[in-house]
């Protein structure tokens, strides 16, 4: 644990409590009498923030002095979470705050559990940039992130009859007492309009780009602390503000209303975080989104660099930025544009600026998810911006066409601009040719990026493509999330691990002491305890804390296969009834995460969970031996609470659609024992942890291509498995709809015509793995000793390691300490 330089009064249990009572009466403005639990969040909240501020301004401070090259991180999603704890945990002084509430009459803990989740991201996309955000504080690398302050994040789910209902997410009702407005911090942002040529004097060609209307985006920052150093970071979240409070000229034609409308109009802009991933709305007001923040941070990094250097050209030695997806992909533009049109650079210097400062990191190889927009939508909206395009299309293909004269489909494929159905600018496109490093998020995902989804542009350029494979942050999903867990591996081999999560393996030296191993025993059951108390509470359902939990969270994806695990429930389920399963060890099942709201077939899905697990639940002959749970409003601090108490991580997407998957890091990092297939980072995970302790199955990327060559026939595939055909039936045939018996027919017949993701091509193996998982279970010694090998051998999955390999790999910059 490296020490503070500074030895900051004030965090002593009396200072804490000194500061308690002062912010609760000078910030909070209430007393004891009055200080409702919310009241003493807040205040905890300011006397973290203030023990912030001024490493924060430290920091900002040697990045300016030192002339640092910084990073830049853009992401339409952040998925923080809570941030009082994490603050407490890296700031060091957590045990002082919880003894100085204590002394006060408070928990910390009920306290921190008042805090509103900041959602504002999706599902991994968002988390990663969250890990990031950590790991680079803490690595003191001058690192920002960039992205919009939604004044909704990722909607609350509910569940009513089964059926998922989404909730506005109001996070920001009570006040967020992490960020700091900076109403000054204002840029403009353009939309509409016109762009008119004109010829300067020396016959040079100018574009002005007029008629626009405008929206304003202001700033406000939040502090992100590194752990056990000085450094606080910056995250710098934008929110639209009308560029005049009222229009003038409806306020002058006595018409009010109409100018508060215009105003809220605009207002709406940062609205509302976009509840889908991995499928592309393509709505006006996401690319709107897009573009609003894309073009503020752009204009703030600018200043910041012009505040310090005169000339442009030195752009890329102070400035890299890397896109989170292609969703901030208009950035490459939106620079050309600010370069050429606002600072008069050339075309060739400002394209070579441009494609020096952006990386581009792909998240996905769904083809549904690779953004388009509709050219004629961009002609409308950021007119300027699609003539750049189509000129940096002009010059690209120009030199495809000199790679490889005459093919006349390359260019097709490879142009910015798919000509058919409409025609529709394709942004990962764009954003490859815009940046010097695409990378992609595993292994496997960056080898099938080149050899499959940018294949033209790997033969092109070879050397832009590079790996950079995923990772989670040691401090809040191991740290935080399981303090039962952490502290027994400090105890053994110090507490090095948190800021270099190789040491871990130290542990794998404690897979054979049997008093290491009870006490690992020991912390797993707690947390299951705890959890299984929870849920009682939360969903209504008792689980046996000794039986085998089983769990998958995540997105509702068919990709991901939820599916797959409610036909193996049902088979256990018959198998169970049937008397053939006297071998197995009671289970716990246990679904979470939200579907997009438009997306049918996934939030059909949670509902046949849920009728599945009504029937299970209530059927005598099952008794305790098999429950299943849909736990709802899967978030950050649901993941937080219940990943620690998993023994069986499910990871079971169809090989070659999980780009990486960082759910099954984190919870193999906490010792539960993964059934995956070889997909995504679970091929690295099981490189590191050892074939023999984690459950493989399933076709490979390899195998499926060859099943996709020769035709698939998913009918073939039940027609040869009474058992896989007996549980289709119970599903489409209405035994766990009885008052609706075709309910879940379109699920069924979904899976019979088309299977896309090869469910039933998996069925069977993934059955007999399920079995090898009891087996296993059945030895407590057995499997607890492959737990804590899990534990030990995740070294290299922290984003300590990613955020390293970017720094080094894709910007080259450097730690930069606190003086
Ligand atoms: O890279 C973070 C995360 C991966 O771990 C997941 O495998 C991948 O599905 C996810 N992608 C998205 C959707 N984004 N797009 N486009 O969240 O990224």
């Amino acid at each position: 644990n490296r020490a503070f330089k500074y030895d900051y009064e004030g965090l002593d249990v009396a200072s804490i409590k000194q500061s308690l009572a002062n912010r609760m009466i000078y910030a909070v403005g209430k007393d004891n009498y009055t200080a409702t639990d919310r009241d003493w969040f807040h205040a905890t909240a300011y006397v973290v923030r203030d023990r912030l501020i001024e490493r924060w301004m430290e920091t900002m401070r040697t990045y300016y002095r030192e002339d640092t090259k910084r990073v830049y991180y853009f992401s339409l999603e952040f998925l923080i979470g809570r941030s009082l704890i994490n603050s407490l945990l890296n700031l060091g002084f957590c045990d002082e705050t919880r003894e100085a509430l204590l002394e006060l009459g408070l928990d910390l803990e009920a306290i921190a559990d008042l805090e509103f989740d900041a959602a504002l991201g999706n599902g991994g996309l968002g988390r990663l940039a969250a890990c990031f955000l950590d790991s680079m504080a803490t690595l003191s690398l001058p690192g920002y992130g960039y992205g919009i302050r939604y004044e909704y994040g990722m909607f609350r789910q509910a569940i009513e009859n089964g059926h998922q209902v989404e909730h506005p997410d109001n996070w920001l009702r009570y006040g967020n007492p992490w960020e700091f407005p900076r109403p000054e911090v204002l840029y403009p942002v353009e939309f509409y309009g016109e762009v008119v040529q004109y010829h300067d004097e020396r016959g040079r060609v100018h574009h002005h780009w007029q008629d626009t209307d405008e929206v304003m985006a202001m700033a406000y920052d939040t502090p992100i602390p590194g752990y056990g150093v000085d450094t606080v970071n910056n995250m710098r979240l934008w929110s639209a503000k009308a560029s005049r409070d009222f229009d003038l000229r409806y306020f002058n034609e006595g018409n009010y209303i109409k100018a508060v409308e215009d105003k809220t109009d605009s207002e709406n802009l940062s609205k509302v975080l976009y509840p889908s991933d991995e499928t592309t709305e393509g709505r006006e007001l996401r690319l709107k989104q897009q573009y609003f923040f894309v073009s503020a941070s752009l204009q703030d990094i600018i200043a910041r660099f012009l505040k310090q250097h005169d000339s442009l050209l030195d752009l890329p030695d102070k400035v890299a930025i890397q896109l989170n997806d292609t969703h901030p992909s208009i950035a490459i533009p939106e620079l050309m544009r600010l370069l050429i049109d606002r600072y008069h650079q050339e075309w060739e210097t400002a394209w070579e600026i441009t494609t020096r400062v952006f990386g581009y990191t792909n998240h996905t190889l769904l083809p549904e998810a690779l953004e388009t927009w509709p050219v004629s939508l961009l002609e409308q909206l950021l007119p300027r911006h699609l003539q750049i395009i189509y000129e940096v299309n002009h010059r690209f293909l120009n030199r495809v066409m000199h790679q490889f004269p005459g093919d006349v489909d390359r260019l097709r494929r490879m142009s910015l601009i798919d000509e058919e159905g409409g025609k529709r600018v394709r942004m990962a496109h764009l954003a490859i040719i815009g940046s010097h490093t695409v990378n992609g998020v595993a292994a496997i995902h960056t080898k099938l990026l080149k050899e499959r989804i940018f294949r033209d542009f790997h033969e092109l350029m070879p050397e832009r493509f590079v790996n950079v494979t995923n990772g989670i942050t040691p401090r809040l999903w191991l740290h935080q999330a399981n303090p039962g867990l952490s502290g027994l591996i400090s105890r053994y081999i110090g507490h090095d691990w948190v800021t270099d999560l190789p040491a871990l393996a130290e542990l794998a030296t404690f897979a054979e002491d049997e008093e290491f191993l009870e006490a690992f025993r020991q912390v797993k059951r707690a947390n299951k305890e705890s959890v299984a108390a929870s849920l009682a509470d939360r969903v209504g359902v008792r689980v046996d804390p000794t039986s085998l939990f089983d769990v998958q969270v995540k997105r509702l994806h068919e990709y991901k296969r939820q599916l797959l695990n409610v036909l193996h429930v049902v088979t256990l389920y018959n198998r169970i009834r049937n008397g053939q399963a006297d071998d197995r060890v009671p289970r716990s099942v246990m679904f979470a995460g939200k579907a997009a709201p438009s997306y049918r077939i996934a939030k059909l899905q949670i509902e046949l969970i849920h009728a599945v697990a009504d029937i299970v639940n209530n059927d005598p002959r099952i008794g305790d031996r098999l429950k299943v749970l849909f736990i709802p409003n899967y978030d950050v601090s649901t993941a937080v609470g219940l990943i620690p108490a998993v023994d069986l991580s499910e990871q079971i997407s169809t090989a070659g659609t999980e780009a990486s998957g960082t759910g099954n890091m984190k919870l193999a990092l906490n010792g539960a024992l993964t059934i995956g297939t070889l997909d995504g980072a679970n091929i690295e995970i099981r490189q590191e942890v050892g074939e023999e302790n984690i459950f493989i199955f399933g076709n490979t990327v390899e195998e499926l291509e060859v099943l996709r060559r020769n035709g698939y026939d998913p009918r073939s595939w039940v027609n040869a498995d009474p058992e896989l055909r007996q549980t289709l039936e119970m599903i489409g045939g209405g035994y766990f709809s009885p008052e609706e018996p075709n309910r879940f027919k379109p699920i069924v017949e979904g899976l019979l015509n088309h299977d896309r993701y090869f469910v039933l091509a998996d069925y069977r193996s993934y059955i007999e793995r399920q079995k090898d998982v009891d087996r296993i279970y059945h030895d407590p010694d057995v499997w607890a000793r492959r737990a804590v090998l899990n534990t030990a051998l995740m070294g290299n999955f922290s984003s300590d390691r990613t955020v390293q390999e970017y720094a080094e790999k894709i910007w080259g910059v450097k730690p930069e300490r606190n003086l």
